[in-house]
């Protein structure tokens, strides 16, 4: 994974354009069950199995192969779920039509810290920003002793399709990340865009002026639910942490 780290952000997160081809791009938005969407003030989102439960748990069930295959296989390739609880057992797709985002958030202790983000259809930027008081920002607050104001370091991420987004360690937890709701991403470069060397292709950006107009992206966050219920293993379910 070292050839693809994204050296100018927090540790770890990585880059790799292209993980999937445009057919299986192809193949996966169209296994996406048109009735599944539960629609949000903002975006639409599908939880696969299911939501979790009110206390974190999730009610174990295969992800279906359209998730599973061929993705697992090269996260396994690459050792990205090593050391995990359980390995992939959760699957958040979200869809933002332009103009739409996410306010920033932290993912939060229900997961494993590492999440994997397979993006399709449309390009955006990630913006992701130093939790005040975290690691991060302590190693690059420098204003602290003079009695200023500190202001989180933060850095942007930008997502092209078919590429692979994977956070963990400090990046996962001492981080929050977010999507702004605009129609277009603007100013991009290679002094503002921290994975600008790992990109698949920026002449598109180049020739546009730095701009990158949405269209509607897809994203699959693969995750690693800590606390899984086997229904059926017996009568009352069995969380096992
Ligand atoms: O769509 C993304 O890349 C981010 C999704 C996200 O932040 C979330 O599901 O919590």
């Amino acid at each position: 994974m070292e050839e693809y780290r994204i050296s100018d952000a927090p540790a770890s997160m990585f880059y790799i354009h292209d993980f999937i081809t445009e057919e299986e791009e192809r193949l996966v938005q169209q296994s996406i069950p048109a009735n599944r969407w539960i629609s949000l003030s903002h975006r639409r989102l599908q939880a696969v199995p299911t939501r979790l439960t009110a206390t974190n748990t999730l009610l174990a069930s295969p992800l279906p192969p359209w998730l599973t295959e061929p993705i697992i296989n090269r996260f396994n390739d690459l050792s990205i779920f090593e050391g995990a609880s359980h390995g992939v057992n959760h699957c958040l797709i979200n869809e933002y039509p332009p103009g739409q985002g996410i306010m920033p958030h932290e993912d939060g202790g229900a997961y494993h810290p590492i999440v994997a983000t397979v993006s399709l259809t449309g390009s955006l930027v990630l913006d992701v920003t130093a939790k005040v008081g975290s690691l991060v920002l302590d190693e690059d607050a420098v204003d602290g002793d003079r009695g200023q104001q500190v202001v989180p370091k933060s850095w942007r991420i930008f997502q092209e399709p078919r590429s692979l987004l994977v956070t963990m360690g400090a990046a996962y937890s001492d981080t929050l990340h977010g999507i702004a709701d605009v129609t277009r991403d603007v100013d991009l470069n290679e002094h503002t865009v921290a994975n600008w060397d790992l990109l698949g292709d920026k002449r598109v950006i180049e020739a546009n002026g730095g701009r990158s107009e949405r269209i509607t992206r897809i994203s699959l966050t693969y995750r690693d639910v800590r606390k899984v219920s086997v229904v059926g293993s017996n009568l009352f379910g069995k969380v096992r942490t």
